[in-house]
């Protein structure tokens, strides 16, 4: 039997000339002798100096101080918002050049593969927080091109919760645990947080992409990315085009279930990060396709909403998204803290080719990036951190401020200069000096919201109608449970009168669950976000009819179920299992590029029945239901009855089921799913045309089994089994 563990050697992991260039700062210890920083050898690393062995501690042990004193200063700043996230490099290929659209050199270029850092996270939760938080997920990719780096700074939902930039301390002060008691953490079911959402009628769609399963992603592989506001790429020729960036997962896009996500939390909060680790670690690089929606400057007010609002998508039936490039994750970082805590994203790290737009929650952002990094990395120099330096040359005239590793030659820091032959040169746009697209702007300074901005409702309506019925009411849930947490009645009657705007039944069934009543007259938009002088009247919202009703793209059950790659299986066994039934099974699971743990009473190795010794990966105790996509019990006469026993095996196969996972057993292993509660007796004797209910899959021959098992597996989750509403919760 191949062997189950994803032990796949660093070495393995291949380099690009981003990571070639990390190498020059790698240290490894291994097989040196110990200094101090000074470069001092040290004899003694155990004992601090001492008047006599009883004695103080002398104020000379420079060791010592050395030692303490730079474990005092070991932490940093974590992230104000997205502080808790995990890192990968990797590369991207371009399919086709662009030429017509940009003349960014790593878009035309398809030769060349482009290395990229990514860091993925969570935004509301500190940096030990859990990974399953119901939250938005950062997604921010570093293009390190020829031309300089790219940041392409995204989430994994398409829109954002305000329209301009002056609102984004609120948002996140109102998110974040509440100021007096610093509570709750990694969580937006809390009073302030929804009143702050309830007064912000732009914040609608944002909070149905956010109460939908996309909050609790199965994985970071697993996850679609997006750019959210409207770029422009510019052309040789100096032409402009709208451009929305999208990364497509190629293993779809899959979720959990809410309950399992609190589960999770308890059982490894490290759930995403270990698994972005394991895939990269095992070979199984995940891959995203980099994904264009192209509109004319032609067209900018062909649409029902404007392309500056980042409160709105373009739906993919209007402007269907190209994909241009693939972006592979093939190699984990060396160091958390020096490469994914140090890397420092900015949304104005553009290369000529790739401007912005005017949409005031982008323009606020230029501003934000550096700003935040100055206090977080300490200083003007984090450039100059490798994971963040450019791999194309860099020279100006910035010079010196803490830490600066640079040494810069030379009498002169200043341009024009005669002493230094006035270099370094300013470079002419068509040799590749980035120049800003010269965007004709003929207007009065003004603090307002465009009209174009007024409407908030058409597509959080357009994304609830647009999902599955098991989305749906996943949806209703999140909103019943976050608002359930919500100690404020008014609070949360005002998100009804909100909900009642996107959809009246949506509303009906979230105030059924709060023990609320939706409003008998239509709820009145109210924007209670006003200047001080404003007329109310010239904010109120107003209610659009969008031209696309419903939009495929939107729902995830329309998302790819062709592979079980990586995914992870659990088989529970005992001594006297049957080898054959269990190898079989594993084989197949693992040639379709699946992971096989063995999950048993106990760690160690198990008996089965023909005698050979089986590994144990996880016992009852460490492992869970919840950390597997699937579950398969094999045959063997006394495994089986073991386990039927075991109140922890049938309790695995039960929160499988009710996490509406495949399951799958051997048909002498019946006795096994006969002591869960999803399972019914058969009515006779089994037989092979036995109907089950659907992802339960109980067989005599194996092979046949696996067959059928791999490609559950790949359906991700059977939703409709939730709605008898049987499973407890
Ligand atoms: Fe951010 N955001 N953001 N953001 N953001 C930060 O920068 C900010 C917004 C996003 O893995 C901070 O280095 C403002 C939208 C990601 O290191 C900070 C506004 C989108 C990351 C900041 C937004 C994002 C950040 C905190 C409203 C999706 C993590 C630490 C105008 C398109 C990057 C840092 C990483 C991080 C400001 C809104 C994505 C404070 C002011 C919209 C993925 O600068």
């Amino acid at each position: 039997m191949k062997k189950r563990d994803t032990e796949i050697k660093k070495g393995q992991q291949p380099e690009n000339e981003k990571t070639k260039s990390l190498g020059q700062h790698i240290s490894d210890a291994s097989g040196q002798l110990m200094t101090t920083d000074q470069g001092v050898k040290i004899n003694d690393d155990q004992n601090s100096l001492r008047a006599g062995d009883r004695g103080a501690t002398l104020l000379e042990d420079f060791i010592l101080r050395e030692k303490i004193t730079h474990f005092d200063h070991e932490r940093i700043p974590e992230r104000v918002v997205h502080a808790r996230g995990s890192g990968a490099h990797g590369v991207f290929k371009l399919y086709k050049p662009l030429a017509e659209l940009t003349k960014a050199a790593f878009l035309n270029d398809t030769d060349t593969e482009t290395p990229v850092f990514v860091r993925f996270s969570t935004v509301a939760g500190s940096r030990g927080s859990t990974d399953l938080a119901r939250d938005v997920r950062g997604f921010a990719v570093k293009f390190y091109t020829q031309e300089g780096n790219f940041d392409l700074v995204g989430n994994n939902m398409p829109v954002f919760f305000i329209q301009d930039a002056m609102k984004f301390p609120d948002l996140v002060h109102a998110v974040k645990p509440e100021p007096d008691n610093e509570i709750p953490q990694a969580a937006s079911a809390h009073d302030t947080f929804w009143d702050f959402i309830s007064l912000m009628p732009e914040s609608t769609h944002m909070i149905m992409w956010l109460m939908s399963d996309r909050a609790i992603p199965r994985s970071y592989r697993m996850m679609e990315g997006f750019g959210v506001h409207t770029f422009r790429f510019i052309n040789k020729k100096g032409e402009a085009t709208f451009v929305k960036f999208h990364w497509k997962p190629l293993l779809g896009i899959h979720s959990v279930a809410w309950d399992e996500a609190q589960n999770i939390s308890g059982k490894d909060p490290d759930f995403h990060r270990r698994d972005l680790w394991d895939a990269i670690e095992s070979g199984a690089f995940p891959e995203w396709e980099l994904g264009v929606q192209i509109v004319p400057e032609a067209d900018e007010f062909k649409f029902d909403f404007d392309l500056l609002d980042s409160t709105k998508i373009i739906p993919e039936e209007l402007v269907p998204v190209q994909r241009i490039g693939k972006m592979t994750l093939n190699r984990n970082p060396d160091n958390f803290f020096a490469e994914t805590e140090q890397a420092a994203f900015h949304i104005g790290n553009v290369v000529p080719g790739i401007d912005f737009t005017n949409d005031p929650l982008l323009q606020g952002r230029l501003f934000s990036y550096t700003d935040t990094q100055l206090i977080r990395l300490g200083g003007p120099n984090f450039h100059e951190i490798p994971i963040n330096r450019p791999i194309s040359p860099s020279h100006n005239n910035q010079r010196d401020g803490f830490m600066r590793q640079r040494i810069d030659r030379g009498k002169t820091s200043y341009g024009p200069n005669s002493l230094g032959g006035n270099d370094p040169a300013q470079v002419k746009e068509a040799e590749g000096g980035f120049t800003s697209y010269q965007e004709r702007i003929d207007a009065k300074k003004v603090r307002a919201r465009s009209d174009s901005f007024r409407d908030h409702f058409s597509q959080a309506a357009l994304f609830f109608h647009s999902q599955s019925e098991p989305e749906k009411n996943h949806i209703i849930d999140a909103f019943s449970f976050e608002l359930g947490k919500v100690k404020t009645v008014a609070v949360r009657q005002r998100m009804i009168g909100i909900l009642s705007l996107v959809d009246k039944g949506l509303a009906a069934e979230v105030a059924f669950a709060l023990g609320l009543k939706v409003p008998q007259e239509p709820e009145k938009p109210i924007n209670h976000s006003l200047p001080a002088d404003a007329d109310p009247k010239d904010y109120e919202p107003i209610q659009v009819e969008g031209k696309v009703k419903v939009s495929p793209a939107l729902s995830m059950k329309n998302t790819i179920k062709d592979s079980i790659q990586s995914r992870k299986v659990a088989i529970l066994a005992a001594d006297g299992v049957d080898s054959v039934s269990l190898q079989k099974v594993s084989d197949a699971i693992m040639a379709a590029g699946g992971v096989v743990h063995v999950i048993a009473p106990k760690l160690g190795e198990i008996t089965a029945s023909d005698n050979t010794k089986i590994p144990v990966e996880e016992s009852f105790l460490t492992g869970a239901s919840v950390l597997y996509d699937a579950v398969y019990v094999p045959g063997g006469k006394n495994s089986v009855a073991t386990l039927e026993a075991e109140a922890n095996a049938v309790h695995f196969l039960n929160e499988a089921f009710k996490h509406c996972k495949a399951v799958a057993a051997d048909a002498d292993a019946i006795q096994v799913l006969e002591a869960t509660y999803f399972f019914n007796k058969l009515p006779d004797e089994f037989s092979e045309k036995t109907v089950l209910e659907e992802g339960v899959i109980l067989e005599k021959d194996a092979s046949a089994l696996a067959e059928k098992f791999v490609k559950a597996i790949a359906q991700h989750r059977f939703w409709e089994r939730e709605k008898p509403k049987q499973v407890p919760a």
